[in-house]
């Protein structure tokens, strides 16, 4: 469905339709330039960005000081591979294994590299260390998880959409309902469970937050099983929520720490898999790896977008600015909002169905008339993640729109 009848917009809505994939729904909306929390369409309007490419541009869209260090390192030296060795690998781990405290790192691209590899990692120590048999380890995921698009990854999806016709299904995985310790303890009664890799908040379920103690007796469990506690902070770290990573909500330190998206503040694929020796030591030369993997051109940008969060205080700023964006959200005086919850600036609310079963998707597209781009997850909840440099009187301004967008939506 087209809102905007522009010909630009519908050309190149129309290329995508002849030439692409139709793996996505996108809003009716051609983006073209991006800075900061703003973006602006092909005909010159302006958005604000409440999603941030699903918390890949915290720092902001084109921050000045990430673009810098990509164009400066991109007419050095782009990409050696492992074969040979290369200036920034060894100075971008160093800082990036003191910046989150762990002995080591293994650089990968993609969010889901960084779980294929912390699974990996985790069997690997299982047979090696742990002294599981070979091929018989477990790995629990909670139920609603999402950690991407391999066949491993729709292997531990409960959602059909994300596995239904891709498969036979990788074995060795369990299922567990998140945010309940019973399920954990009982999973947990097999010797053969060598991990649980959960998100500390689930993002695309719909921002669904535990009970406060729930990752501290996940890791406490974990811990008096001998099972890895891995977190799968792609999408809720990097300050998203209000500290540099979720797990620091609770105090507590995971086995192997994932890590992707705002990594590079969204200018080029760069995850992270972070873990002690004991752990990460298990993989021997020619045993894991990418071509991009470590590239210098990552190295340069990851470095420069980590010193970013800290020296722009963004985790403090996601704290107080999501504090404001909930309290808005909350007082929105409508009988369909149902629930708003998250953490710093991840949150969601639910829409209950309204006028004639329209859902959230219908919301979105008024809130894009009105200049605000937020994508609905599932059909009852729309993601708000603008980027962590958002200011107070820009939250309020989003606000003004969700708000107006609502009452006016469901009022009639
Ligand atoms: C899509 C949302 C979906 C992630 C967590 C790993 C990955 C993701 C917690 C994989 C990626 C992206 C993928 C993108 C939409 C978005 C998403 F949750 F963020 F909204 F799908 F669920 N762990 N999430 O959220 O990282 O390989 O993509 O770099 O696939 O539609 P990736």
């Amino acid at each position: 469905m087209l809102i905007h009848t522009d010909s630009k917009t519908e050309h190149y809505i129309h290329l995508e339709e002849l030439h692409n994939a139709h793996n996505y729904h996108p809003l009716p909306v051609v983006l073209e330039r991006g800075e900061g929390v703003l973006v602006w369409d092909i005909e010159g309007r302006q958005y604000y960005d409440c999603l941030s490419a699903y918390s890949a541009v915290n720092q902001g869209h084109c921050h000045p000081r990430i673009i810098k260090a990509l164009t400066e390192q991109a007419q050095k030296l782009t990409l050696t591979s492992r074969a040979f060795h290369n200036n920034l690998l060894g100075a971008y781990a160093e800082f990036i294994t003191n910046y989150f405290g762990y002995d080591k790192v293994l650089p990968m691209n993609t969010g889901v590299e960084g779980g294929e590899t912390a699974i990996k990692l985790c069997r690997k120590w299982a047979y090696e260390v742990k002294g599981i048999e070979p091929d018989k380890a477990k790995i629990l995921f909670a139920k609603d998880n999402f950690w991407g698009r391999t066949l491993a990854a729709v292997s531990s999806s409960t959602d059909p959409k994300s596995y239904t016709h891709f498969g036979p299904f990788m074995p060795g995985f369990e299922i567990i309902d998140y945010n309940s310790i019973t399920a954990l303890e009982n999973a947990l009664k097999d010797p053969n469970v060598a991990g649980f890799m959960v998100e500390p908040i689930q993002g695309e379920a719909g921002v669904v937050v535990p009970d406060e103690g729930y990752l501290k007796k996940v890791s406490e469990l974990c811990k008096k099983h001998n099972v890895l506690f891995i977190a799968d902070e792609v999408q809720t770290g990097i300050a998203r929520t209000g500290k540099m990573l979720a797990c620091d909500h609770e105090g507590v330190r995971p086995d192997i720490l994932i890590l992707g998206k705002a990594l590079s503040g969204g200018v080029l694929p760069v995850s992270a898999v972070l873990c002690d020796n004991f752990i990460m030591d298990v993989i021997k030369p020619g045993e894991h790896g990418s071509t991009f993997g470590g590239n210098p051109l990552a190295c340069a940008v990851a470095m420069e977008a980590l010193k970013v969060v800290k020296d722009e205080n963004l985790p403090e700023n996601a704290e107080k600015m999501g504090q404001i964006f909930r309290q808005r959200l909350s007082a929105i005086q409508s009988k369909h909002v149902s629930t708003v919850r998250g953490k710093g600036l991840l949150n969601a609310i639910v829409i209950e169905p309204y006028g004639d079963g329209k859902t959230a998707y219908n919301i979105c597209l008024k809130m894009m008339e009105k200049g605000l781009l937020a994508k609905q997850t599932h059909d009852h909840i729309i993601r708000f993640a603008p980027p962590l440099t958002i200011n107070e009187e820009q939250v309020h301004a989003c606000c003004d729109i969700i708000e107006q967008t609502i009452l006016e939506e469901t009022a009639a």
